[in-house]
């Protein structure tokens, strides 16, 4: 198949496109390089350090002998966004492109506006470029499993049938979102589903959960291919940050309790997820949502994990959390559609977290330390966007 990965430059993105490249198929990559830009005014760098595009995609040629077609641009940019998809015609497009911070868009009104514009407006464009250039080329959405927040009830996939008042209907699943970033990908999930009713796109919403790990088969093939890994209290996600704060001696930050529970997945799991969704596209018309999660676990459970993992002393502090966010609630999402489509999964096991541990070891003279307090506050309308900032 001939595959568009947009955000191909970021931490799923790239390892995704090599390894849909690797399945023997023909893929282009696409980036605007935002998230190297956020990194500058953050005062951060990535723990691994990373190539260049142009550099990763010439290291990919060189090792696999395939090629990557490279695009550089803005998905808000409509001329750009049409040209690239009538021009590389893709029978399909998974589409990364977005900020994904949830700390980066709660820092004050303009990284919230920011946020929302980049990501709504991105895929609106998307979406007029598929169904002007060809409806039946099909859509793999990355959302996130915190669109639909810690509902009292279960969570199923997308959608849902009510039964209210005797008359029952199949509605897209309630949204409790919990934060400016996390909403900006149910006003897409809203957007993309009225594109399907309208003009008969066919679009898969991957939910996907709070994903961990650093290497797939692919980037450890040759350090110039490796991928991001970030471990700022603004970019890191939780997991990546207790393995990093473990070998540095730091204290696992706990955000209040830690009773709050999310779904987890493995960088593997998260490239075969997008091969299955590709390879088994959504009907015209259909607008199908998948939660591309397979485990559960509270953040007290991920820390002690870590700790137990580790084999030095792990100390773990619990801060009053700067998110507001229930820390003690139900929580059971159903995550069965790819397992049927054939995803097996890797589950998070103490040899994943030990390779974890060698890969921090092994550059963790790059870490700011600085960085890895959390600065930005749900409560407040402005925060400092630099921990380093913060510091001086
Ligand atoms: P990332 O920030 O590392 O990668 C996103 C890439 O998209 C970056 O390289 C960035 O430069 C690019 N980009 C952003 N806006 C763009 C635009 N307007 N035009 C062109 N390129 C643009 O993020 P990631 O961790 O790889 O996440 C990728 C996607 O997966 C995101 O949509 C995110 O919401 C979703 N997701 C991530 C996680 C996770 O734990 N990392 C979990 C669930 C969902
Ligand atoms: N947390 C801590 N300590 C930390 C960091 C986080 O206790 O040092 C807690 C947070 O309070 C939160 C949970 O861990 O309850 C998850 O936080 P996170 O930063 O790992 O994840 P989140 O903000 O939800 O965002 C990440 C990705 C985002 C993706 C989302 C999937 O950055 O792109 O959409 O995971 S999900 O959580 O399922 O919505």
């Amino acid at each position: 198949m001939r595959i568009l990965v947009l955000g191909a430059d970021g931490y799923l993105g790239w390892p995704t496109a090599l390894y849909l490249s690797d399945h023997g198929h023909e893929v282009a990559v696409l980036d605007n390089f935002a998230r190297r830009g956020y990194d500058t005014e953050l005062g951060v760098r990535s723990l691994v350090p990373i190539e260049s595009f142009a550099d990763r995609v010439e290291a990919w040629r060189q090792v696999s002998g395939k090629q990557l077609t490279s695009y550089v641009g803005d998905l808000t940019d409509p001329e750009f966004t049409k040209a690239t998809i009538a021009g590389f015609r893709p029978d399909a497009v998974v589409h990364f492109a977005e900020q994904r911070a949830a700390p980066y868009s709660m820092i004050d009104q303009a990284h919230a506006v920011y946020t929302q514009t980049n990501n709504v407006v991105g895929t609106l464009n998307l979406l007029y470029a598929i169904a002007e250039t060809d409806p039946a080329i099909h859509l793999v959405k990355l959302g996130t499993m915190g669109e639909y927040g810690t509902p009292n009830i279960d969570i199923e996939e997308g959608w849902l049938e009510i039964t209210h008042n005797g008359r029952t209907d199949r509605m897209l699943y309630p949204k409790r979102p919990g934060s400016f970033y996390h909403l900006s990908k149910v006003h897409d999930s809203h957007n993309i589903e009225f594109a399907c009713r309208i003009w008969g796109l066919r679009a898969t919403d991957l939910n996907q959960g709070v994903v961990y790990g650093q290497q797939t088969p692919q980037t450890a093939l040759d350090p110039r291919l490796a991928t991001r890994f970030d471990y700022d209290a603004v970019f890191g996600t939780v997991l990546n940050r207790f393995v990093i704060q473990a070998v540095l001696g730091h204290p696992l930050t706990v955000y209040g309790t830690g009773g709050q529970t999310r779904g987890l997945i493995d960088i593997r799991d998260t490239a075969e997820c997008i091969r299955i969704a590709c390879e088994n596209p959504a009907a015209a018309g259909e607008f199908r949502v998948f939660n591309q999660m397979t485990q559960s676990l509270s953040v007290e459970q991920i820390a002690k994990t870590v700790a137990a993992a580790y084999p030095g002393d792990v100390q773990v502090e619990y801060l009053d959390n700067p998110r507001v966010e229930s820390e003690n609630h139900y929580y059971n999402a159903v995550h069965t559609s790819l397992e049927k489509l054939g995803l097996q999964p890797h589950l998070l096991s103490d040899t994943l977290i030990e390779s974890l541990f060698d890969v921090v070891a092994q550059n963790k003279d790059r870490i700011e330390p600085d960085a890895m307090r959390p600065v930005v506050h749900w409560r407040r309308q402005s925060n400092p966007s630099s921990a380093v900032a913060v510091a001086q």
